[in-house]
């Protein structure tokens, strides 16, 4: 049963929420992947938090554009953590999403990451590292994924003219 749900206010966020996919994939951790909008389906939206920690999810990652109320919304219906990823919109790029998603009033929290695809990917390995606190083994993969990335990039320092 999946313990990461990745949620997204459509299904033209999915190019930049597929990053926290792959990032879940690549650290062997199992995940839901579906569309929930805030606006256009505030009833799935109140029946998927409500039931999330129910259904075996224990991290929420929640990705949305423009005016992004869905991980606050989902986080007032849930006491599971909820992290954020603004979507980059092609009017503000981002801007708007990202001021949208961060700015929540003390209470409910949104643990809020970067714009765009490099925020959905450390959303994935955020919600692997808390489920690593409880689980060697993945903790251990999430230490062998940084250290093969220091070792990448000790490997390539030499820099040369094209
Ligand atoms: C938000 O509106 C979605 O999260 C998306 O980023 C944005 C645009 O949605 P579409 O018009 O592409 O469906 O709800």
């Amino acid at each position: 049963m999946p313990k990461v749900a990745i949620v997204m206010g459509s299904q033209s966020d999915w190019p930049t929420m597929q990053q926290a996919a792959l990032m879940l994939k690549e650290l062997g951790v199992e995940y839901s992947a579906r569309v929930v909008s805030a606006h256009r389906t505030p009833d799935l939206l109140s029946e998927f938090a409500h039931t999330a920690a129910d259904n075996g999810i224990e991290v929420i990652i929640a990705g949305a554009g423009g005016a992004a109320h869905l991980p606050g919304m989902i986080a007032a219906h849930t006491h599971l953590p909820v992290l954020g990823v603004p979507v980059k919109s092609k009017a503000l790029s981002g801007v708007d999403s990202l001021y949208s998603i961060v700015q929540m009033p003390k209470g409910v929290a949104v643990g809020t990451l970067a714009i765009g695809e490099a925020g959905a990917a450390n959303a994935g390995l955020l919600a692997a590292q808390i489920l690593g606190i409880s689980d060697k083994s993945l903790a251990d993969r999430i230490k062998a994924f940084r250290q093969a990335q220091t070792d990448k990039v000790l490997a390539n320092q030499e820099l040369e003219l094209p």
